[in-house]
């Protein structure tokens, strides 16, 4: 473990309510309760999430929901009640997989000869006086049936330091599983997914850029479209070559001027959000 990681676990070992109550060290814990925790591992190697892991701002850990599912053949769905097509996820081994997660437990031991429930799923709980170290965290449930996400949401999950994400598959989950547990229902977008993984990586995405140290420049995520204090689209952006294939570079970004650039921007931004976007300006439109 990194030793940011290993400080704000020291930290909070030393004074449990202290950091409950600020957030004194910028890290944050994702857990995921996925049946297929596989779909990550590119998602979780790749550069700005492996980063800010090396770094130890942030943990993600996966946890297979299977692995809390009772039986020699561990089913985790079955036919919904009252008819109708696909399969409903069955609430014991759902619920049993959170509630273990936030207690920081490891999968229960396997009643299946194999080996397959992979040990070390590192839940990574430090004990101390019997108390785990670890807050049960913010539940985040996807699903289409949430509410959506913006950015808005995404700086209010920021502000968790443990979120549980909770995907579903097939035809979503019994119901007594959200009104047993009260989750944050979220969904990304107006369209129905395959599941609730990819939508699990985008708000991880989303979140980890407001953590500071991630982006590396923290501006960035100030600048970007719908971070603005208004949050309208971003203007254009150049690099070299100042010419290609006849296209030039703005003159002003050249100008070294920098309130006119500033200014520059800001029309740029307004009339790409008037022609895209009119329902981010205001009613009047401006
Ligand atoms: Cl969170 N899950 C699924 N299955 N579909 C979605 C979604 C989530 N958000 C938009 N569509």
């Amino acid at each position: 473990m990194h030793w940011q990681a290993l400080r704000c676990k020291a930290l909070r070992a030393a004074a449990p309510t202290v950091a409950l109550l600020m957030r004194e060290c910028e890290y944050m814990r994702f857990d995921v309760l996925t049946l297929f925790p596989e779909i990550f591992s590119g998602y979780t190697s790749q550069s700005l999430v492996k980063l800010a892991i090396e770094r130890g701002l942030i943990d993600v850990q996966l946890h297979n929901i299977r692995d809390w599912a009772a039986g020699r053949h561990r089913v985790v769905d079955d036919r919904p009640f009252g008819g109708g097509p696909g399969m409903v996820l069955k609430c014991p081994p759902v619920v049993e997989c959170v509630e273990a997660v936030q207690r920081g437990d490891k999968p229960p031991v396997s009643d299946v000869e194999d080996g397959d429930v992979e040990d070390g799923d590192a839940v990574d709980n430090v004990v101390v006086d019997g108390r785990s170290t670890l807050e049960p965290g913010h539940l985040v449930m996807l699903t289409p049936q949430g509410r959506r996400l913006s950015q808005p949401v995404v700086e209010e999950l920021a502000q968790h330091r443990r979120l549980v994400l909770l995907c579903g598959r097939y035809e979503g989950f019994d119901d007594r599983v959200r009104q047993l547990l009260h989750p944050d229902e979220l969904s990304i977008g107006d369209y129905v997914l395959g599941g609730g993984e990819v939508a699990a990586m985008v708000v991880i995405d989303a979140v980890i850029r407001l953590i500071p140290g991630v982006l590396g420049h923290e501006q960035s995520a100030v600048d970007d479209s719908f971070s603005t204090a208004d949050r309208w689209l971003e203007s254009g952006q150049f690099t070299r070559p100042r010419e290609y294939r006849g296209l030039q570079v703005p003159e002003v970004l050249l100008s070294g001027n920098h309130e006119e650039i500033a200014r520059w921007r800001r029309e740029q931004s307004l009339q790409k959000t008037r022609q895209r976007r009119a329902d981010l300006l205001p009613p009047e439109g401006k």
